[in-house]
């Protein structure tokens, strides 16, 4: 079948190897008509028109929320789905245990076979696209063909969609080929390949997120960690974000905390009413690729323009910026309605009364809300948008974090000794599961950087790249850990969170100055209680005790699943990370902490 043109104007900067492969895909799943996207803003509300006319879209209370539209995936569908989820490399150990893995010609016949036929009477979407600002250096292209028309509008929020891009690529001369259709939803025949020899991805069978936006996690985290490794930079599930304090001065810090712990949280962080004059600047939510700069420090991009936000906990009190970025021109995705047709999920004032599946509400049926629920959203929309977050060259990052969800063990904050230390901190990191994918939620596991759903390859190469990387920056980022879910006996976080999360930057941040001493522990740098500010916080000098304790015989055991872990990483594991833990095990054993 030829290229047609069904509506879009002519494109002038087609780049023959974009097109070729265009007609192949064409070739095997046989669309009615092919339409290739230009990202305008009138093709945006014609989509948008369409997917109403069809009931796919419903609008939602244009006084209260302009421009939102609610869409409701299929009930199967609401999540990543990390079993099926496939990383398909020649050699079977360059995807490590930490990846599913096929091999790559197994891995494409099965996707033909699923592939073949499977646009029949539908319409297939070519979705240029850029990660990364149009202009920076950093930025990689990629070329998304999908049936859905859904996929279209969220990759024109999330990305910079068109003909941009197109150009972009042209001028590049390579790209990352993603391939996705709907297929009939049915989980025995949905599965997410990834190709990184090929720069490729394959997403059949879901409609959802981080399965199907395939700019989002399969290339801006799996295949772009394959290339980082090879080119020397690195792709991190991590939020980016500037904190201003009341003289001007603003320190960039990255954030790695797992899937619905907190990294839109706090990338839109509200200072506290005792913050008077302090600012915070939002560059990224969920993503950053990091290189080393001339000054020996490492910059920070966000290859996406928008986020992809967990919906239940937002409010007014929880993250006003969130609140406000999402009150117009916003995609909702399995939320609950209220009876003026307001979108509502858990957290919100006022009553929902119809659930994300569209049935009256019941709460015998469970959450209003579809727990993993989101709202996507144009980053600009954000009132604290950072000046730089378009910036060709990213922002200079003063430390790291890494961030799990323990409700015992992890203290509040602690810093880690050095960058190898950090790696050892950041290879350690366990966090409990959450609905950002399907499965058990509430179960600690080992997620390493919170990448072990979205590393491209071996994590004992990725730790073995995160350490040469430290080595050879002149000016390291300072690593830390936090831990925002500490909880009590009964259940109840411990440590306010949200805006109150500030304090914690801010000792983070005088720490990356060299402003204050810290206690020297077993497990790393702990703030003395004198340094951290907790003014006004209404909280029971024990539950300051509970926030920093380190209790010497659950971290033993913390230490012997690490190693456990490691070892199932065999002679790849770095040895220098090796010695690291070894080191870190006779420290605590030595240590009264
Ligand atoms: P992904 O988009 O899945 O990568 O998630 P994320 O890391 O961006 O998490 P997000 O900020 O959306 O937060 C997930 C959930 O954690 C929401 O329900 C929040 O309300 C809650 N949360 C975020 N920050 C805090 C915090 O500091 N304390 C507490 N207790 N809950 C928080
Ligand atoms: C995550 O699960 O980490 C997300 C949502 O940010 S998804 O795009 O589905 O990956
Ligand atoms: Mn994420």
């Amino acid at each position: 079948m030829a290229t047609t043109f069904k509506y879009a104007p002519a494109l002038d900067s087609l780049s023959p190897s974009v097109t070729a492969w265009v007609d192949g895909v064409a070739r095997l799943t046989r669309p009615e008509r092919i339409y290739w996207c230009d990202g305008t803003e009138l093709e945006f509300q014609r989509l948008e028109k369409e997917l109403v006319g069809k009931n796919e879209l419903l609008p939602l209370n244009e006084a209260t929320n302009p421009g939102c539209f609610l869409s409701r995936s299929d009930p199967s569908d609401v999540a990543r789905v990390e079993h099926l989820t496939y990383v398909c490399t020649q050699n079977q150990d360059d995807a490590g245990p930490n990846n599913h893995w096929i091999a790559p010609d197994i891995a494409h016949a099965r996707m033909d076979a699923l592939f073949r036929g499977c646009m029949q009477g539908r319409t297939l979407y070519v979705v240029p696209y850029c990660m990364g600002p149009i202009d920076s250096p950093f930025a990689r292209g990629g070329v998304e063909i999908t049936d859905s028309a859904y996929v279209v509008l969220n990759m024109k929020l999330m990305t910079r969609m068109g003909r941009a891009a197109l150009e972009r690529i042209a001028q590049d001369g390579t790209f990352v080929k993603g391939l996705h259709s709907t297929g009939d939803l049915n989980p025995e025949r949905r599965f997410i390949m990834h190709f990184p020899e090929e720069l490729s991805i394959q997403s059949i069978g879901s409609g959802y997120g981080g399965n199907a936006l395939l700019g989002k996690k399969c290339h801006a985290l799996r295949i772009a960690s394959w290339q980082a490794r090879t080119e020397g930079w690195l792709a991190e599930h991590m939020l980016i974000v500037g904190i201003e304090n009341p003289q001007g001065e603003i320190h960039y810090l990255a954030c790695a905390f797992p899937s619905a712990c907190g990294k839109t949280n706090l990338a839109m962080l509200i200072p506290p009413e005792s913050y008077p004059g302090w600012k915070v600047w939002t560059v990224g939510d969920d993503i950053a690729w990091l290189h080393p700069g001339q000054d020996g420090r490492l910059y920070a991009i966000n290859p996406e323009s928008g986020y992809f936000g967990v919906a239940p906990g937002t409010n007014l009190k929880t993250n006003r910026n969130a609140y406000e970025t999402i009150r117009r021109d916003t995609i909702f995705t399995n939320v609950a309605l209220t009876a003026d047709n307001q979108p509502w999920w858990e957290g919100l004032p006022g009553k929902p009364v119809i659930d994300w599946q569209g049935r009256p509400y019941d709460p015998s049926n469970g959450p209003a809300a579809q727990p993993n629920s989101r709202f996507t959203v144009g980053a600009h929309q954000n009132p604290s948008y950072s000046k730089l977050a378009d910036a060709p060259g990213g922002v200079p990052l003063s430390a790291i974090v890494f961030g799990g969800r323990r409700r015992s063990l992890t203290p509040l904050v602690y810093q880690a000794r050095n960058w190898l230390h950090g790696v050892l901190v950041g290879a350690g990191l366990a966090s409990e599961t959450t609905a950002a994918a399907t499965g058990t939620v509430g179960v600690v596991r080992r997620d390493p950087m919170a990448m072990k759903p979205f590393a491209g390859y071996n994590f004992a190469d990725y730790w073995s790249h995160w350490i040469n990387m430290g080595s050879a920056l002149k000016n390291p980022p300072q690593i830390f850990h936090v831990n925002w879910f500490r909880q009590d006996t009964s259940g109840k976080f411990l440590w306010p969170g949200f805006g109150e999360n500030l304090r914690v930057l801010r000792w983070i941040i005088d720490r990356c100055k060299r402003n204050i001493r810290a206690k020297d522990t077993a497990i790393g740098h702990l703030p003395e209680i004198s340094d951290l500010d907790i003014g006004g916080l209404d909280l029971p000098s024990s539950a300051i005790e509970e926030l920093f304790a380190v209790d010497p015989e659950l971290w033993k055991l913390e230490y012997s699943g690490i190693s456990a872990y490691f070892s199932e990483f065999g002679a790849r594991l770095p040895q220098s990370l090796k010695t690291e833990l070894a080191d870190a095990i006779a420290r605590i054993h030595s240590s009264q902490v």
